[in-house]
């Protein structure tokens, strides 16, 4: 894969790929990366990247023709590229978008700053917009560096197996279950004793449960119209059964929260 990234902060970009996986993957062949200076194809002896806007207002846009000449001679560098623009108008990004975007052989990502780029820059050269989500940024680069990151982790080679990178169908559509290392008391509080029990099957049960639990308490939105497995099916049954003694014996019954090992 190969990333080119135009940008008027060239070296925020190149420390990005200097460190952890992405200088890994740099150093392996999965990537290879360039950041391009827009500044560089500014004409003029004050090298002017932006300008006023036509209708007035406040703040400045990227001027049209350094970042063609940018977009140029990225094209150049990376044949087959898709050229995808980072704004907050674009289309919100998420997982399935970086496997898509890691099936292709080169991204060139366009990083604006001030208020915008001309309109005619991604009518004439992006093939895709792209946004992190409705939060305001000061410009494109963190947007083009997550996308990146984002990328490079599902490439060939780049994880060991112990992500693989994406699971299995139930798996995906789960945030994570809580993790935990030593010391087994912090703060005087304890790891699940499950967990230091050494019983595998034990383990991988709770895992699951701890994650559906997680997920129905802080993002229930992604249990909504979600294929779930007869043994999630199960534990929400028996969550909900908890609920209900509860709520029907709000004095008797066990003062535990409904348990995540069923
Ligand atoms: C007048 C309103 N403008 C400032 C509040 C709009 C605006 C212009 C330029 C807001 C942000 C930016 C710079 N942002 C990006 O380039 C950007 C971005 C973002 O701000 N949020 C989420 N994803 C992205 S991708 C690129």
């Amino acid at each position: 894969m190969k990333f080119v990234v135009l940008t008027i902060f060239p070296e925020l970009i190149q420390s990005f790929w200097e460190n952890g996986i992405m200088r890994r993957a740099g150093n392996s062949g999965a990537i290879e990366a360039e950041a391009i200076n827009i500044r560089d194809f500014a004409l003029g002896r004050h090298r002017v990247t932006d300008d006023r806007p036509y209708g007035g207002g406040c703040g400045m846009v990227m001027k049209p023709d350094p970042l063609a000449a940018a977009i140029q001679t990225a094209r150049h560098k990376a044949p087959g590229a898709t050229t995808v623009l980072l704004s907050p108008q674009g289309r919100r990004f998420d997982q399935a978008m970086a496997r898509d975007l890691a099936g292709r052989p080169a991204l060139i990502f366009v990083c604006g700053r001030y208020e915008g780029v001309d309109e005619r820059i991604s009518e004439l050269f992006v093939d895709l917009e792209i946004s992190l989500g409705d939060f305001v940024l000061t410009g494109g680069e963190v947007a083009a560096m997550a996308v990146m990151d984002a990328v490079t982790r599902l490439l060939p080679g780049v994880l060991g197996n112990e992500d693989s990178a994406e699971q299995d169908s139930f798996n995906r559509q789960r945030l994570d279950h809580a993790h935990f290392t030593r010391p087994p008391e912090f703060e005087g509080r304890a790891v699940p004793e499950v967990l230091l029990s050494g019983h595998h099957d034990q383990i991988a049960l709770w895992r699951r449960a701890d994650a559906l639990l997680r997920t129905f308490a802080r993002r229930p939105d992604l249990l909504r119209g979600a294929t779930l497995s007869p043994e999630e099916i199960a534990l929400l049954r028996a969550w909900h059964r908890e609920l209900e003694r509860i709520i029907h014996h709000p004095d008797g019954g066990s003062p535990d929260p409904p348990s995540s090992d069923g």
